[in-house]
């Protein structure tokens, strides 16, 4: 069928006004989009009955998908305007000492229909404009906590608290490293306590504006770590300009380690790099008691994982 836009938008008008009750704006959108084209360009162009009516179920779709993102939206910011974010703190072992040397701060939200697992709530987070105030959020309800969690130890308050912390919240010149030194230095808590932990899956694209920024946080005495190193991102990219204090091994190269080969060459590289260039390796994820021997006698300074320690509310004696 071969339409004029001209006569199709008129035609479209009549039964725009009697359909916008039933199906809101997408046939005043199409109505709008029409006049325009035609106003500007005659062109002819061939569309069918069919293909106006599958671009309305199109349209309805994605303004429930709109609506969708906006109520999950909703309850984002209500999760950070009411501190609903619960810290909890999964212990980093020395693995050739049996002795916890910190912990890592996890941040999860209450479980809803919104949010049915915290990597969905991240996710969500990452593409939206707020991961800026969730990071500050974070990051200081994790040392608020520690602080908190370790009132009674000074054993385990003088452990290492390691943060996850987005790449670009560190570049951005609004970023106010102050309010986190003076948070620390009200709880007397030493800056080289902290570790930032910089996950290579959120690419980082001016490396040496990125080691500037480093070195200024380094020489206020705050230490870094490449997180999930190894899980096919970037990870020989950061590690190599970034220098870390520490690698976190990513959990594909762990799980299975002791009976898979080319995860034992993989990680022995890393290590034997590491090494190389005074870094402590972390291994994350170690779920299984053979993984855990492996790693060990290979010679893997630091580990992490369920069978080591949960994640705990509560930093356990
Ligand atoms: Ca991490």
């Amino acid at each position: 069928m071969i339409i004029d836009y001209k006569i199709f938008t008129k035609y479209l008008s009549i039964v725009n006004k009697v359909l916008i009750v039933y199906i809101g704006h997408t046939l005043t959108n199409i109505y709008r989009g029409c006049v325009n084209y035609s106003m500007n360009k005659s062109i002819k162009m061939k569309a069918g009955f069919s293909d106006v009516l599958s671009y309305i179920l199109y349209c309805r779709k994605r303004k429930n998908n709109d609506f969708n993102r906006l109520l999950k939206f909703i309850e984002l910011k209500n999760i950070m305007r009411e501190n609903k974010l619960k810290t909890f703190f999964q212990p980093i072992y020395q693995l050739q000492e049996d002795e916890p040397i910190g912990y890592e701060a996890l941040n999860r939200p209450p479980m809803s229909k919104w949010f049915p697992t915290t990597e969905n709530f991240y996710e969500f987070i990452g593409q939206t404009n707020q991961v800026f105030h969730l990071d500050l959020l974070c990051r200081n309800l994790s040392i608020a906590k520690f602080y908190e969690s370790t009132s009674d130890q000074k054993e385990h308050r003088s452990r290492l608290l390691f943060l996850n912390i987005h790449p670009q919240v560190l570049m951005d010149s609004d970023y106010k490293s102050g309010e986190t030194m003076k948070l620390l230095k009200q709880l007397n808590i030493h800056p080289s306590q902290i570790i930032f932990e910089i996950t290579e899956k959120q690419a980082v694209s001016d490396y040496v504006m990125f080691e500037r920024v480093l070195s200024n946080y380094r020489s206020q005495g705050f230490r870094i770590a490449v997180d999930d190193a190894g899980s096919g991102f970037n990870s020989l990219k950061s590690i190599v300009h970034i220098k870390p204090e520490f690698i976190k091994l990513d959990r594909s190269l762990i799980d299975n380690i002791s009976k898979k080969e080319s995860l034992q060459k993989m990680t022995s590289l890393l290590l034997e790099f590491a090494n190389e260039s005074g870094t402590k390796v972390i291994a994350e994820g170690i779920e299984q008691v053979d993984d855990l021997n492996y790693i060990r006698e290979i010679g893997v300074h630091f580990g992490q994982g369920y069978a080591l320690g949960r994640p705990t509310e509560n930093i356990a004696i």
